[in-house]
């Protein structure tokens, strides 16, 4: 029995079903490599699900939190409030997208985040309900869940969700929903099921993450931009998992020139440390009475240390570009393989800067999903070393998640992986 087999049955007795694991046991990580209880060397594509865009531990951001926890680990803010806290608000705010005034509050998960843009928006508008789209992911909360647009596994069993929450197909015309289709779907939700006058927010990830890294079309963000100041609706971007250099701009929406009323932030916003933020314009963000938003942890001081070691590091080693050459080269690569004879399975090669997914498909004429396929390539994957994460409403996405910091001998290394677990695994599952 090896140590992952002992952790593994450990971890079936003793931790919650819910919590889904795979089985690869950490042991100790660097910048884009992750070794397991046996000892055995991985490449991290997952890079915790998007939350190292500076790699594992990061000297500088490393330093950060030492020195933090040689001052103070935690006060409360509320209690007794701290200049780094204030600092990195200042910072946010000027990082985001539009020049109108801002403010943040910090908290400490992606979820949270959503949770208190909402709760603003609702504030300032006097208003209570929120348009999502479908395959979106902002969380596990019961109002995070219920803005989901997935059932399974995310809302099935936990009962009814909150009023109010209404979905709107997203554009994706890969899967047959045009950017004109999706518009005049809003149309005629506005028009037959729900006053946009009861609409407080619309949220949307400029790429979708976990639903399989569909790309929101940027004039389909500049027409929900118009449609929001037109029926004073809040928009919020949840950057939760697009955010901070990953997809070779600051933000995802930044693609689009479109500014965002909210944005919500976490993940690679510090680095590996639980922390979230919310941005946005001040008078939305001030909406709320004092004591309405907050938390114990709110803005962990070690937390906000290693955040703005994350923002500099962004900017001094230019990770914008960086993402922006990582993903070129991974699009070409995976261009390269799709041609390939034999590779007709991959239905669509697609990315912004280092957010990229390739789409596994029985053929090319239907296009239907390949989940077997994909779970088929993440575990050759994984038995040849490298950590590859799937996504998708359909499971047939699989997604390429490198630090932004990777060694570009490790990139070739992964893609190399990558495309003999393509072979692997189609041979396998025609045999
Ligand atoms: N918004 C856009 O991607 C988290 C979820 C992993 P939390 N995505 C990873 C899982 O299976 O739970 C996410 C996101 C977007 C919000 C969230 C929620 O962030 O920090 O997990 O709460």
């Amino acid at each position: 029995m090896t140590e992952s087999t002992r952790l593994s049955a450990r971890k079936s007795a003793a931790v919650a079903r819910g919590v889904a694991t795979r089985g690869i046991f950490a042991i100790r990580a660097e910048n884009a490599e992750l070794w397991d209880a046996e000892g055995r060397r991985f490449l991290d594509f997952a890079a915790g699900i998007a939350v190292n865009n500076t790699g594992h531990r990061h000297p500088r951001i490393m330093a950060a939190v030492a020195a933090q926890a040689q001052a103070f680990t935690h006060t409360c803010f509320h209690v007794a409030p701290y200049e780094g806290y204030i600092a990195l608000a200042e910072r946010l705010n000027a990082a985001t997208p539009g020049t109108f005034p801002k403010k943040t509050m910090l908290v400490t998960t992606g979820a949270e985040a959503v949770e208190n843009a909402v709760k603003m928006a609702r504030a300032f508008t006097g208003r209570s309900g929120v348009i999502s789209f479908s395959g979106a992911f902002h969380g596990r909360t019961l109002l995070g869940m219920a803005l989901t647009g997935k059932v399974a596994p995310y809302k099935k069993g936990f009962g009814a969700m909150p009023p109010e929450i209404v979905h709107a197909p997203f554009p994706n015309a890969f899967h047959g929903v045009t950017e004109a289709e999706a518009l005049g779907h809003l149309e005629r939700l506005f028009a037959s099921s729900v006053d946009p006058e009861r609409i407080a927010a619309i949220i949307i990830e400029p790429v979708q993450g976990e639903g399989g890294f569909n790309i929101a079309p940027f004039g389909f963000l500049r027409a929900l931009r118009e449609i929001c100041d037109r029926h004073g609706i809040v928009l919020i971007a949840d950057e939760v998992q697009a955010g901070m250099a990953r997809t070779g701009r600051m933000f995802g929406f930044d693609h689009s020139g479109v500014a965002p009323d909210l944005v919500t932030m976490a993940k690679g916003l510090a680095g590996g440390f639980p922390l979230s933020a919310v941005t946005g314009r001040a008078e939305i963000v001030d909406a709320p009475n004092p004591g309405g938003v907050g938390g114990t942890y709110a803005g962990n001081p070690l937390a906000v240390a290693a955040s703005h070691a994350v923002l500099d590091v962004i900017a001094d080693e230019e990770l914008c570009t960086r993402a922006e050459a990582i993903g070129e080269i991974i699009r070409a690569r995976l261009a390269q393989i799709a041609a390939r004879q034999g590779m007709e399975c991959i239905g669509d090669v697609r990315g912004l800067g280092a957010m990229n997914a390739l789409e596994l498909v029985t053929d090319r004429t239907s296009n239907a999903p390949d989940a077997a396929l994909t779970a088929a390539i993440v575990a050759e994957a994984e038995a040849r070393g490298l950590i590859l994460l799937s996504c998708g409403t359909r499971y047939n996405v699989i997604r390429l998640l490198p630090p932004l910091t990777i060694p570009m001998a490790q990139l070739d290394e992964a893609l190399a992986i990558l495309e003999s677990a393509l072979e692997a695994a189609v041979m396998k599952i025609s045999a």
